[in-house]
């Protein structure tokens, strides 16, 4: 965990950068970690038909962001295709992916910053979903950390090795 900077005014500030500390400084770092150093091969592997590759997790994150914050709140366009970010057996070269991801999660924290201060009530229609503002940030954040728990454990199971994230709690 990163903790905030304890800079913000109001509530909106703090809940937004608390969302972009998660996103850019605290999960991308440590997805780049696993994507790294997994071999290439290792980021198409799956343990069974109906469980996805690191590789196709990415595709949705980036999925994901671009639907959720980059076209409901940045304008951008989203021509995303979620079933196709699930079937895609790659491999879609390592450094593809690395950039794809960093570009989409930075873009969104460009996005955030540039959030007017009033409006996380706005209403939007998503997917089959009418959500708001705070709601999709706050659900962009915790499906991001739920597919990263995914992947740091096909990490492990692939690599046999601790990335260490939590080492400063340990107390051993
Ligand atoms: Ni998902």
């Amino acid at each position: 965990m990163l903790a905030t900077s304890g800079r913000a005014k109001t509530e909106t500030q703090e809940f937004i950068e608390a969302s972009r500390i998660f996103l850019k400084d605290d999960f991308l770092p440590k997805l780049k970690h696993c994507l790294e150093d997994l071999p290439e091969l290792d980021l198409w592997w799956r343990p069974n038909e109906q469980s996805n590759s690191v590789g196709n997790l990415i595709l949705h994150l980036c999925g994901n962001m671009s639907q959720w914050i980059l076209n409901s709140m940045g304008g951008r366009r989203s021509d995303r295709d979620r079933d196709a970010e699930f079937a895609e057996r790659g491999p879609v070269p390592k450094a593809e992916l690395i950039s794809r991801i960093e570009s989409t999660v930075n873009e969104v924290a460009e996005v955030l910053e540039g959030l007017p201060e009033t409006g996380l009530l706005e209403r939007f229609p998503v997917q089959v979903y009418s959500t708001s503002r705070l709601q999709a940030i706050y659900h962009v954040v915790e499906h991001f950390s739920y597919h990263l728990g995914q992947i740091l454990y096909i990490y492990k199971l692939r690599t046999s090795k601790d990335p260490g994230f939590y080492r400063n709690l340990s107390s051993r």
